[in-house]
């Protein structure tokens, strides 16, 4: 087949979230557009919060490339299904939710690239071309009549110096103050510098995208980047997992952005560690790192034992008066709603998150679906623990599983009121008081988008609160037995997906678990001697 012309898109989740009044282009699809783009292919990247996809150009184009988180897993299908039920095109899908999920993908695309797919989607694209056999395409899912067939795995690229090209991006260009003014949008460009991380946090799926572990940029590469992203605006978030994992490193690529001088407002995202050493927060500072994410993920100290964290509460709050001494802004992120955490959890989460004086907090409940098959059937919560009532509500603010000790509709409440009382209008005062200006204006955007975000979460709370009906006793601890029972008569809300990977080990549905008390492991007994094949 003729392959020259080719589209990639890239969907949002169908509900607002904290990335709503950005304009920020996401790394990988801009990346695997600029891999096509280089290869020679005629390529154009629709990433949909800049400009939705064309259809005159989807049309004329010869394959669909599409990337998705999984809140836009729904949009996608029915997107691609549109695609497929009018043109006879080959279609692709590769990024987060398509690596996790691929069985799903597959009822609307005809390939999945697994994990990191610069290398995967080229050799695709060319077997594709030459007709030759894609089985022989390492990294990839496809199916065969009703089976799905993967090909064996593919290591991720050890080096990966791509500078994603912006330009392919359709209708993305600098923001003036008066766009931003207008549009009420903040651009932040993404660049990134390494790949994967060497920590494997019970809750994080990340080991399991990145499986060939903890791998760095080539510091030029980094600098061409930055040189190149330069000319879209200076607000800029580097997207690595851990940015300061490697401190040599992380100080050498510092260094170098000290003497480019680019003069960007920077943002990244590090473990407590970056805090041992005054040397680099220095570097930091000078290169124009200003704010830092953490994931701090509790303040209970089980809940961090049991997310395999590596990290104390009392390293967190030495991490918070070391960071804020060097002028660093924090925005704290928590996993709420873990075996080990009661409603009492997260009111101490959130008068941590002011204690401590947080420029933002973040509350994130527990994934109910990471996929048991990937990570070996361990996950964090048990399938039948699962809530699913479609893709757009698997975008991190809705509550997707049975808590142990709180009924779902009152942690969904609890995720509510906590970014109401971080960005409380008291806390914006207070932030002034203390002169920090900044940090009050951050806490009024997010209080503003707070305002956007709620509604769609509030409005799942009488579903929840359907589901858990008879489930809970009178302290609000789970009645396991009854919802396994009212899982095998029906359960049409579990997650279909951890259904069919128990079908994949030639077991029923139905053959459920029996109750187990151990809060990180799920392997249900009677699957516990089987193998993954
Ligand atoms: C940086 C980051 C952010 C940043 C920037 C997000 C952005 N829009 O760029 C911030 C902090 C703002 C953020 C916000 C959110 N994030 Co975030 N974020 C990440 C993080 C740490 C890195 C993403 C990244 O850029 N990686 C680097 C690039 C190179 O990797 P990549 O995109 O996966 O692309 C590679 C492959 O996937 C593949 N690929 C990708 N697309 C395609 C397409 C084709 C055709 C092919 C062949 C291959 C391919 O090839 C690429 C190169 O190897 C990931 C965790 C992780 N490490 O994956 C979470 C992650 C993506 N975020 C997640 C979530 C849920 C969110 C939020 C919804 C949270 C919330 N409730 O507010 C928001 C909203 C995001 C949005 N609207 O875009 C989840 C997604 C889970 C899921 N199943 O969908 C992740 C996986 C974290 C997690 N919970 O484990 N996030
Ligand atoms: S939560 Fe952070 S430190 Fe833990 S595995 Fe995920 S990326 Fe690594």
């Amino acid at each position: 087949m003729k392959v020259n012309k080719i589209t990639c898109i890239q969907l949002g989740g169908e509900f607002p979230d904290f990335c709503a009044r950005l304009v920020m282009p996401d790394y990988g699809m801009p990346l695997i557009g600029t891999v096509l783009s280089g290869a020679g292919y005629d390529v154009q990247v629709f990433m949909e919060h800049v400009k939705a996809p064309e259809w005159s150009r989807i049309a004329d184009s010869d394959v669909v490339c599409f990337s998705t988180l999984s809140a836009g897993a729904d949009k996608t299908r029915r997107l691609a299904t549109e695609i497929r039920s009018k043109l006879r095109i080959p279609i692709i899908i590769g990024g987060t939710h398509a690596s996790y999920f691929p069985d799903s993908c597959l009822e609307y695309a005809d390939y999945v690239v697994f994990g990191e797919g610069d290398e995967t989607v080229l050799e695709l694209l060319k077997t594709l071309a030459d007709g030759g056999d894609v089985a022989q395409v390492a990294g990839i899912a496809f199916r065969v009549d009703s089976q799905v067939r993967r090909t064996k795995p593919r290591p991720g690229p050890h080096s990966f110096e791509t500078v994603p090209d912006f330009s392919l991006i359709a209708g993305y260009q600098r923001l003036s103050l008066l766009d931003r003014i207008i549009q009420r949008k903040m651009p932040l460009l993404t660049v990134q510098s390494s790949r994967g991380c060497q920590f494997k946090c019970t809750f994080c799926i990340v080991n399991t995208m990145f499986p060939t572990g903890y791998r760095k940029r080539d510091v030029e590469s980094v600098i061409c980047d930055l040189r190149d992203k330069r000319q879209y605006g200076r607000e800029l978030l580097f997207v690595d997992n851990d940015f300061a994992a490697f401190r040599p490193y992380t100080k050498k690529l510092l260094r170098r952005m000290i003497e480019e001088n680019l003069d960007f407002d920077i943002i990244v995202l590090t473990r407590v560690e970056v805090a041992r050493d005054d040397e680099i927060l220095s570097l930091m500072r000078q290169a124009g790192i200003t704010q830092i994410y953490q994931g701090y993920e509790s303040v209970q100290p089980e809940t961090l034992v049991g997310y395999d964290k590596k990290q104390t509460v009392e390293k967190i709050v030495a991490t918070i008066d070391k960071l804020h001494s060097f002028g660093f802004r924090i925005s704290g992120s928590f996993v709420v709603g873990a075996d080990t955490d009661t409603l009492q959890t997260i009111q101490h989460t959130i008068d941590f998150v002011l204690d401590q004086e947080l420029t933002i907090g973040y509350f994130f409940p527990v994934w109910g679906h990471y996929p048991e098959q990937i990570r070996g059937y361990e996950a964090i919560i048990p399938w039948y623990r699962s809530i699913f009532r479609g893709w757009k509500y698997c975008d991190g603010n809705f509550v997707t599983h049975f808590p142990l000790h709180m009924r779902p509709s009152d942690l969904q409440r609890a995720l509510i009121g906590a970014p109401r009382q971080v960005f409380s209008a008291s806390e914006i005062l207070k932030a002034c008081r203390r002169g920090k200006y900044v940090d009050a204006k951050e806490k009024l955007t997010h209080r503003y988008m707070w305002w956007l975000i709620e509604k769609a979460m509030r409005e799942y709370i009488p579903f929840l609160e359907e589901l858990e009906e008879g489930l809970y006793d009178h302290d609000s601890n789970l009645r396991l037995d009854s919802l396994i029972k009212r899982v095998r008569e029906d359960g049409w809300w579990t997650f279909k997906e951890g259904n069919r990977s128990i079908e994949t080990l030639g077991l029923s549905a139905l053959e459920l678990p029996t109750a187990i008390t151990n809060n990180i492991t799920c392997l249900p007994p009677k699957l516990g001697a089987a193998q993954v094949g």
